[in-house]
């Protein structure tokens, strides 16, 4: 005689995530002044699509890149809080130095709190090529609200010796190079991130963290002089943000059954 257990199983799986593309800009649009323009197709590749807001005239766009010209600040109008904030990701982009004297430019994130260059806890500097005592100076710390980074930097010694190992030639410090923010969520809110360039490691396990939750935006500045070097400053391109990117829910129900 069969004997009917009836056993059923109800599986929901709510908000599965995954790494994905929070933000991908790839700058591919004809040149023009308006770093804006043609923004929801060049950040297609992303679930997020914003446009810069702040001091515009010191940038543009020039061979499929921004052309960052001058000092002024911009920031990414969107917040990336829920894509970073708790999880592991990776900030990257595509960066050529074509400044020659000792002025920089910067990319970095910014908190309800750290809302400035400042006291932004990941993010980094790239110096022009005459300036002789440093090529990165990368952000990070875990001081009070507001306080200022903590700052490693990495001289052209430094890195030629890295390039060296790794590559048998001198850092080039006017080529494109990839640049990587690569973050592990730690307890308590501490993480850490590898600043990775053209794949080597440059600085391990950088601690940081930020005092806020709640908001994660992107901004750039720097000191280059308007058109200084004949118009060049620094170029950049493919600025990406992968996090944790929710998808489609999804509703899952299994039933089994059984006999004896
Ligand atoms: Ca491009
Ligand atoms: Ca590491």
């Amino acid at each position: 005689m069969k004997k009917w257990i009836g056993l059923v199983s109800l599986c929901l799986v709510c908000s599965e995530a995954w790494a994905g593309t929070a933000f991908m800009d790839s700058f591919d649009t004809a040149d023009t002044i308006d770093i804006n323009s043609n923004y929801a197709t060049r950040q297609a590749g992303g679930v997020v699509s914003a446009q810069y807001t702040g001091n515009q005239d010191w940038y543009a766009i020039g061979g499929n890149k921004l052309v960052h010209r001058g000092g002024g600040e911009i920031v990414l109008n969107a917040n990336l809080a829920d894509y970073l904030v708790g999880h592991d990701f990776e900030i990257s982009l595509k960066q050529t130095m074509l400044n020659t004297n000792s002025n920089w430019t910067a990319v970095y994130l910014t908190s309800a709190t750290e809302p400035t260059r400042s006291n932004s806890r990941l993010g980094f500097h790239t110096w022009g090529t005459g300036q002789l005592a440093a090529v990165y100076t990368v952000y990070g710390g875990t001081g009070a609200a507001g306080a200022a980074y903590t700052a490693t930097a990495r001289t052209p010694a430094q890195m030629n010796a890295l390039w060296q190992e790794n590559f048998g030639t001198d850092f080039d410090r006017t080529a494109e190079h990839l640049i990587q923010f690569i973050s592990t969520a730690g307890a308590g809110g501490t993480n850490t991130f590898d600043f990775v360039v053209d794949g080597v490691v440059v600085i391990d396990d950088k601690v940081y963290t930020f005092n806020d939750d709640t908001v994660r935006q992107i901004e750039m500045v720097g000191t280059i002089p308007n058109h200084s070097d004949g118009g060049n400053g620094a170029l950049y391109d493919d600025l990406t943000v992968e996090g944790f990117v929710p998808a489609l829910s999804t509703i899952r129900l299994i039933g089994i059954s059984d006999s004896l």
